[in-house]
């Protein structure tokens, strides 16, 4: 990839077309702080399954010639653009932001080919593969880069010095910090430095590589097998106004219904109709609040998609009513792989309209999964999708309230599949080589779509596989986690990271997944599950059951006062998710993104927060007695003691069983529910508000939490405001019939009812 002397550069609009001694490429001036940079090598021009509509926003945009190149400026930026299509962005003030490395790639050989065969007999991983890749940018290191994003990937939350690859891997296997791949790919990282920030997301749905300083420490470095050059850059005054510039493109997650943010509980499997009841009997006997149950493959008829093991539900529709009429949500599993039976009308169907992926000779393509020998179907193709999406209204029609995506990476049991394997993609075939990665995204618009056409209710959609781009179709789970202390850890950076990368709507397994869960994890895990945006206790068929009951009084006790907790903060939670819909903000947020110019919390994986005001450190090691908790400028209230601290500096905090120190913001208003036992249990007339300091004011919203009338106007946007002592309250939207009649207030420490005249005529709060 030589591209010799710039030779000319023609400006339309926003587009700088570049001719360059051996190639073209182009740069597009997306918005004042949003660069393209593009060389098609596959298509001419984006070829993209993650920006589906690509948008640009008026720019003006000014060019010179300077020795060596030229210069494109916005209002912000000044895109230099070089010799060999190098380019270097400064911001307008003319500090570098962001230069192409100007040397070549070099590391360390390793050791030789034999040795490493040696090494690999004894089972170490060792790569065999030519380091060089069709497609590589490297971007020069300046010393203070710190990186976050990458989406699903475990460690710690600054990538710095870390290997990636982007190809979605089913690894069941402990996901150790090393990992370089997991089920979901989103190639897009946020470079935090001294003085400036930046997104860069690779569109490129090959599989692509990252190496932020790993191989050689002067550079960072990304490749592709194939596909296009074709990269964006976000800039802007912080990390959210980047984080904002990335899912302005590439979408945000849908505000989901209410009931999904409450507590889900899960197993592979509850494999009867008795056990789903007894289940649910369980929760409400003890006072668990709960709002879904999920069917794992077990519900199905051998393992095949879109039937009913009649014999273990007899009655699948009426057990579903049942369950909702107690509270409960019904959520089954989808998995893609169709078996291959006579007489299975999904699979004779299939195979008869050639719904399915090929082989190179044209034959449908086999591997094995649960059911036995299967086929994949191709969610490139509409017409898959469209059968695939009216199977699943059929579904939706039996009273299921949520689909979760698994297998979708997609998982074989023999073998990988082929990357010569066929997809008609729309009447352009492709390989599997290139829609490895999308597989997921393609069944989650499947899925998407097939909701809209049944159900008029907001859809809850879960995979476990995707691409950049997904959180338009569906949230996510973090796939199978273990129930060990490094899981839950690193449960938090994880989740962390998917936020930065614009999927905040995302869990990891509560309690974890694979291997035996003990009390004192299931505690822990449970209260910080209390804040993941998707908090499901889930555990595999081998492992030791681990719902809130099997460990005894105590736990039990801790695991209820955080689900309720959960359930008091839902229109907390539900306010951040509203704000999401329209930022790509993350609900769950690393201290980074609300303090990014502390130096201090570059590196905090072990606290987060939710939304601006709330600030959880919990315990994650066993044992653990006290831990020292790091509060950002500013004061803090402890939550539980109602005592305030000084930030800037670290606390040490006692973290008995029973608690996940939590902090609450200085000048902040927190609306809470009361308890429960499922959302919409109880009319909420009354709203109750925690407020901090002594001026603050919240944006608070609220509908009827289930269908797509707030797209409509059908909601209510409430402003709340405090200052010298007045409490007061204005509809900034009214278009939600049902309003709240009264007020209790919680100023630092001191109760006040009010009714709503008196909210809104403004209230003074006297000690
Ligand atoms: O590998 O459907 O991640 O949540 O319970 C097993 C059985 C297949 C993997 C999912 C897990 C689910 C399980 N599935």
């Amino acid at each position: 990839m030589k591209f010799g002397k710039l030779k000319s550069c023609r400006l339309r609009g926003q587009i700088a077309a570049l001719e360059f001694e051996n190639g073209e490429g182009k740069i597009e001036l997306i918005s004042p702080w949003i660069v393209n940079v593009f060389c098609g090598f596959e298509t001419s021009n984006h070829h993209s399954y993650s920006i589906e509509e690509h948008r640009m926003w008026n720019t003006e945009i000014r060019a010179r010639e300077f020795d060596g190149g030229v210069e494109l400026c916005t209002d912000h930026l000044r895109v230099q653009v070089c010799d060999g299509f190098k380019v270097d962005v400064y911001s307008a003030d003319g500090r570098l932001l962001c230069a192409d490395y100007r040397g070549e790639r070099s590391y360390e050989p390793t050791v030789n080919h034999a040795d490493l065969i040696l090494a690999a007999q004894e089972g170490h991983e060792v790569s065999l593969v030519d380091k060089n890749h069709k497609i590589e940018i490297l971007k020069a290191m300046q010393g203070d880069e710190c990186f976050y994003g990458f989406g699903d990937k475990t460690g710690s939350l600054n990538k710095r010095g870390c290997e990636y690859e982007m190809w979605n891997t089913n690894n069941p296997a402990p996901q150790m910090e090393n990992v370089k791949s997991l089920y979901k790919s989103v190639p897009f990282f946020i470079t935090l430095r001294e003085d400036c920030v930046f997104g860069l997301f690779f569109d490129n749905h090959y599989k692509t590589y990252f190496d932020m300083g790993k191989e050689n420490a002067s550079y960072y470095y990304i490749g592709a097998d194939d596909g296009n050059l074709d990269y964006y850059m976000f800039f802007g005054e912080n990390m959210s106004q980047v984080l904002e510039g990335y899912c302005s493109l590439t979408g945000t997650h849908e505000l989901p219904p209410l009931w999904a943010l409450g507590y889900h509980q899960s197993r592979w499997s509850y494999e009867s109709e008795s056990r789903m009841r007894e289940t649910a009997a369980r929760l409400r006997m003890l006072g668990i609040p709960c709002d879904a149950l999920y069917l794992d493959i077990d519900f199905m008829e051998r393992f095949k998609v879109f039937t009913w093991d009649r014999e273990k539900f007899p009655q699948p529709e009426k057990m579903i009513a049942d369950l909702k009429k107690q509270g409960f949500k019904t959520v089954a599993i989808l998995d893609p792989a169709v078996k291959k039976e006579e007489g299975y009308p999904v699979y004779e169907e299939g195979a008869e309209n050639g719904y399915f992926l090929k082989d190179k000779n044209g034959e449908i393509y086999y591997n094995k999964v649960w059911a036995g020998v299967s086929a994949y179907p191709d969610f490139s193709k509409k017409s898959v999708r469209d059968w695939w999406g009216d199977r699943e209204g059929e579904m939706l029609d039996q009273g299921l309230e949520g689909i979760l995506m698994d297998m979708n990476e997609p998982s074989t049991f023999d073998g990988l599949m082929p990357l010569d394997v066929v997809f008609d993609n729309d009447g352009s075939p492709t390989s599997h080589k290139e829609m490895h990665n999308l597989y997921g995204n393609l069944m989650g618009k499947a899925v998407r779509e097939g909701w809209s056409r049944a159900s008029t209710k907001r859809p809850f959609i879960v995979t476990r596989a995707c691409f950049a781009g997904m959180q338009k179709y569906s949230m996510s789970w973090t796939g199978d986690n273990h129930s060990i202390w490094v899981m839950l850890r690193e449960s938090v950076a994880q989740i962390c990271s998917m936020g930065l990368s614009g999927m905040g709507f995302t869990g990891a397994d509560v309690g974890g997944y694979g291997s035996d869960c003990s009390g004192e994890l299931l505690a822990r895990w449970t209260q910080l599950g209390a804040f993941y945006p998707y908090f499901r206790n889930h555990s595999s068929r081998p492992t030791r059951f681990q719902e809130p009951w099997r460990f005894g009084e105590e736990v039990l006790d801790v695991c209820r006062k955080y689900i309720r907790l959960r359930y008091r903060l839902l229109p907390y939670l539900y306010d951040l998710f509203w704000q999401m819909e329209r930022t790509g903000l993350p609900v769950m947020r690393p201290l980074v993104l609300e303090y990014e110019r502390d130096p201090r919390v570059r590196e905090i994986s072990d606290q987060f927060m939710i939304g601006p005001s709330l600030m959880a450190a919990p315990a994650l090691a066993k044992g653990m007695e006290y831990r020292a908790v790091y509060l950002p400028e500013g004061r803090w209230m402890d939550y539980w003691k109602e005592t305030w601290e000084k930030g800037g500096e670290y606390v040490l905090r006692e973290t008995p069983l029973d608690c996940c120190p939590l902090y609450v913001r200085e000048n902040s208003i927190i609306p809470m529910y009361p308890v429960q036992n499922y959302v919409g249990e109880t009319e909420i007339r009354e709203l109750t508000l925690l407020i901090t300091g002594r001026e603050a004011s919240y944006i608070h919203f609220q509908d009827n939490g289930e269908d797509m009338a707030y797209r409509k106007g059908e909601y209510n946007e409430y402003l709340f405001e405090y200052r010298d002592r007045v409490f007061q309250v204005s509809l900034r939207h009214g278009g939600y019939e049902r309003v709240y009649d009264s007020y209790r207030l919680l100023v630092n420490g001191k109760e006040y009812k009010i009714s709503r005249r008196l909210a809104e005529a403004g209230f003074a709060c006297m000690p």
